[in-house]
């Protein structure tokens, strides 16, 4: 089926990784509008800048301040809405844990039926894991099969930040109040959706580690993001 996409990519710091991944998009989907939405401070950005200048079918909107991963993605959502005839949206990270060659795993799920969002998933069987310790992946896994039984959500990634909405869906999260800012929005998002009736489906992935770059995700983020799902549930 024929649809007009998008793909919203958050970023901080990540031009090495930036100029790796455009090539792999036009290879896998060319004909898509890509959003960037970045946080980087003046020097990073001008650099991310050059890179994706006299490239027409790339939108760079530069914010200078790190307002959250979270944040980043809803303002990429509503750029995507401006065109009129965009379809469908993806998300997905700027420093190479997802690969473009999987687009077309959702491409199909979503030409299956009628999907609203679609969450490329680590832990479905065929899913995977690369590059990392050990210990980052259990916990991973621990909070998000606590996450499935506190949330009673039937999805097996709720922090998987490679997905594929509708544009009814991505109407609906830019119309609704998102309190959380940073990577903990995609479990907020998952919830709001699946709550407001929106139809769910899962792929299966494989997410590498960072090629460049260092993770802003830290053990007080991680704290704080497990305590808001917890009082989510309660706030109904
Ligand atoms: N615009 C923006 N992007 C962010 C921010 N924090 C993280 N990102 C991007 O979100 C993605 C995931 O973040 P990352 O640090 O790799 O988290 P991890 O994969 O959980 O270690 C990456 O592409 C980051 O560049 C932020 O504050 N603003
Ligand atoms: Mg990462």
């Amino acid at each position: 089926m024929k649809n007009n996409i998008s793909i919203v990519i958050p970023s901080y710091n990540e031009v090495k990784n930036i100029s790796i991944l455009i090539k792999g998009i036009s290879q896998y989907l060319p004909e898509a509008k890509v959003i960037i939405v970045d946080d980087s401070s003046v020097g990073e950005n001008s650099k991310l800048r050059k890179i994706v200048k006299n490239k027409k079918n790339i939108t760079l909107i530069s914010r200078m301040k790190k307002s959250g991963r979270g944040s980043a993605v809803i303002e990429g959502f509503r750029e995507s809405l401006k065109d009129k005839n965009m379809d469908y949206v993806f998300e997905m990270d700027s420093d190479l844990a997802h690969d473009p060659a999987e687009f077309k795993r959702f491409m199909e799920k979503k030409d299956s039926g009628k999907f609203d969002l679609i969450i490329g998933s680590r832990y479905l069987p065929g899913g995977r894991i690369k590059n990392i310790a050990k210990n980052r992946t259990i916990l991973s896994r621990v909070i998000n099969i606590f996450l499935r039984s506190w949330l009673g959500v039937q999805a097996s990634d709720f922090t998987s930040g490679f997905r594929l909405y509708s544009r009814d869906a991505v109407l609906y999260l830019t119309k609704t109040k998102i309190k959380a800012k940073g990577f903990i929005t995609l479990s907020e998002v998952l919830y709001k959706l699946y709550k407001e009736g929106f139809r769910i489906g899962e792929v299966p992935i494989t997410w590498n580690f960072r090629k460049y770059g260092k993770s802003n995700v830290n053990s007080a983020e991680l704290l704080n993001s497990l305590l808001f799902v917890l009082k989510m549930r309660i706030a109904g």
